[in-house]
C-alpha cells in the first residue's frame, strides 16, 4: 500500500476550479445552496445542480450525498453538512469527523479516486480552526490507512490562516 500521508496534498485557492473527480461541498441540511463555498460551487456548477439537490431530501449533519458536477471540472460533488459550533459539547467533533469519513466512504462506493475538501464548518458555522484542521487531517489519515481505493485527497483552503494550520500538521 502507498504511504497514506503521500496521498494528502494542500493547496490555497478556489475548490471550484480544482481538477479532481469529486469536490466536497460544505452545505446546509436543505442542500439547496447558501453562501461561502456552497454558493461558489452552485454558481460554478450552474442551475442543474440545485435541481438535482432538490430530489435528495436534504442531508443530516455528518452525512454525505452525491450529485453530478455539471459545469464544474469535477465530475461529482459530495455534499456534506458540518456541525454548527456550539461550544464543543454538542458532539461537534464527532459530527465533523463523520463528514470526512462519510464523504470518503461515498467516494469509495462510487469508484472515485481523487477528491478535494474545503475546510468544512470553518466559515459560517464557526468551528475553531486548529481543532477542525486536526479532525480533518486525522480522520482522513485514518481512512486512508485502512482503504487503499483513494489515490489523492486535496485540502483546498481559501484563506491563509487555515492553509497555515493545515501546513503545520502535514
Ligand atoms: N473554495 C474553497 N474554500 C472556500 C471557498 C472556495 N471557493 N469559498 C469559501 N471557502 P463556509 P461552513 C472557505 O462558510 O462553515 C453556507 O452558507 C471559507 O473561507 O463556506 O461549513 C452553507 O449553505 C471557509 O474557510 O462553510 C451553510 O449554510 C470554508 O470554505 C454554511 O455556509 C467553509 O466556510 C456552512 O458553513
Amino acid at each position: 500500500m502507498k504511504n497514506p500521508a503521500a496521498k494528502i496534498d494542500i493547496v490555497r485557492g478556489d475548490i471550484t476550479i480544482v481538477d479532481v473527480e469529486a469536490i466536497v461541498n460544505a452545505a446546509n441540511t436543505t442542500l439547496l445552496g447558501g453562501g461561502g463555498v456552497d454558493g461558489a460551487i452552485h454558481r460554478a456548477a450552474g442551475p442543474e445542480l440545485v435541481a438535482e439537490c432538490r430530489m435528495l431530501g436534504g442531508c443530516q449533519p455528518g452525512e454525505a450525498k452525491l450529485t453530478r458536477g455539471y459545469r464544474l471540472p469535477a465530475r461529482f460533488v459530495v455534499h456534506t453538512v458540518g456541525p454548527v459550533w456550539m461550544g464543543g459539547k454538542r458532539g461537534e467533533s464527532r459530527t465533523l469527523a463523520n463528514c470526512y469519513r462519510n464523504s470518503l466512504g461515498l467516494a469509495v462506493e462510487k469508484g472515485i479516486k481523487t477528491i478535494a475538501f474545503p475546510a468544512i464548518s470553518c466559515g459560517a458555522y464557526g468551528y475553531p480552526i486548529s481543532e477542525a484542521t486536526q479532525i480533518a487531517v486525522e480522520t482522513t489519515r485514518e481512512f486512508l490507512a485502512t482503504n487503499d481505493e483513494i489515490d489523492k485527497v486535496i485540502f483546498v483552503l481559501w484563506s491563509e490562516d487555515i492553509y497555515d494550520a493545515y501546513r503545520r500538521l502535514l
